[in-house]
């Protein structure tokens, strides 16, 4: 099977553990998110693994072709742009995702980068509003953890 690898996300109240699996061209992201607030959270990587200074440290979204912020299935987006997290009445999100544009090597590669959960929802670029096209004016970042490698899968 494929490379893997990890993000453990440890931060008050918010936790929860993210595999990253190649599989072929594309990355399975995989895992649970508990202590949510009810509904949609922006889910992105961040370019630093740098948590000097809490998840602002994090830097932007990963965005090493220089386009625009969007939507995972957009044509323009952010490699970095896994879209949102949907967290049920419980606060727990269930991650389940196929990436085509992350990867766990090579230019597009996700580790040693930061992933962030974010307060509120990610608009996806579309919200009009003037940080839509850098973050989904997807707010606050609750929950931050640097990739690491992880034995194969
Ligand atoms: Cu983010
Ligand atoms: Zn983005």
């Amino acid at each position: 099977m494929g490379k893997r690898a990890v993000a453990v996300l440890k931060a008050d109240g918010v936790q929860g553990t993210i595999w990253f699996t190649q599989e072929g061209d594309s990355v399975k992201v995989t895992g649970e998110v508990t202590g949510l607030k009810e509904g949609k959270h922006g889910f992105h990587v961040h370019q630093y693994g740098d948590t000097t200074n809490g998840c602002v440290s994090a830097g932007a979204h990963f965005n090493p072709t220089n386009k625009t912020h969007g939507g995972p299935s957009d044509e323009e987006r952010h490699v970095g742009d896994l879209g949102n997290l949907i967290a049920d009445k419980d606060g727990k999100a269930k991650v389940d995702i196929v990436d085509k544009l992350i990867a766990l090597e090579g230019a597009h590669c996700i580790i040693g980068r930061s992933l962030v959960v974010h307060a509120d929802e990610d608009d996806l670029g579309k919200g009009g509003h003037e940080l839509s096209s850098t973050t989904g004016n997807a707010g606050a970042r609750v929950a931050c953890a640097v990739i690491g490698h992880a034995a194969d899968a």
